[in-house]
């Protein structure tokens, strides 16, 4: 069965390793800075995914990209047959709209990836936001945007990330079941 690709992207320094390390539970997740070359993939196993009514496990890759834009050039191999995006921004530079309306337009909207294909984390470890920033909010108002942080708020990121894939893949079998209806149907027209 073929892996969900998720990737995650986002400016520079706003969490993209320390979340996708605890979203694959990596059993160490250090704390200081080390910018990401590239990319590295992490692959994990998500196991009691509620999807059309039934748990299921499924596959993942976290596609952990770096938010330098000197790595642009990867940009096209990170894109390839993904599934879904996870975009982070950090609490600490919120000034980052232009650069977030780049990466979601070309991982969401120049894909068939939709903004239900997307969820925005808020990367707010020290707790410093009351509420999240109107700007982004409101320029992406179609696209699910929580806050998040790994230490105190571990759970709530764990039941944030499941909902999305439970969302996600529940679209991606309604979407292939939909497909095998037209195919059967254009099968039936066709013999006919
Ligand atoms: N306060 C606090 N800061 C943290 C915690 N975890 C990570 N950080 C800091 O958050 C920042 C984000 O680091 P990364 O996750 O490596 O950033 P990134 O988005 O992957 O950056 P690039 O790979 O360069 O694009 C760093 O400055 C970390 O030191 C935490 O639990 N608490
Ligand atoms: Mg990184």
């Amino acid at each position: 069965m073929q892996a969900l690709k998720l990737v995650v992207i986002g400016p520079l320094e706003s969490g993209k390793t320390t979340i996708s390390n605890f979203l694959a539970d990596a059993s160490e997740i250090p704390y200081n800075y080390h910018p990401t070359y590239g990319v590295r993939i992490l692959e994990v196993e998500a196991q009691g995914i509620i999807v059309n009514n039934k748990t299921v496990s499924k596959d993942i890759e976290i596609w952990d990209c770096s938010g330098d834009f000197k790595f642009k050039t990867c940009w096209p191999a990170m894109r390839k047959d993904l599934h879904g995006v996870i975009l982070i921004y950090s609490a600490k530079k919120q000034d980052c709209l232009k650069e977030m309306q780049e990466f979601y337009d070309y991982f969401v909207t120049q894909t068939k990836v939709g903004p239900d294909m997307c969820v925005i984390f808020c990367y707010d470890p020290d707790k410093s936001l009351p509420e999240l920033p109107k700007s982004l909010s409101s320029a992406f108002p179609k696209v699910s945007h929580v806050k998040c942080d790994t230490e105190e708020n571990g759970n709530k990121l764990q039941a944030d990330f499941r909902s999305f894939l439970s969302s996600l893949m529940t679209k991606m079998q309604n979407y292939s079941d939909q497909e095998e209806k037209t195919i059967l149907t254009d099968n039936i027209l066709f013999v006919k």
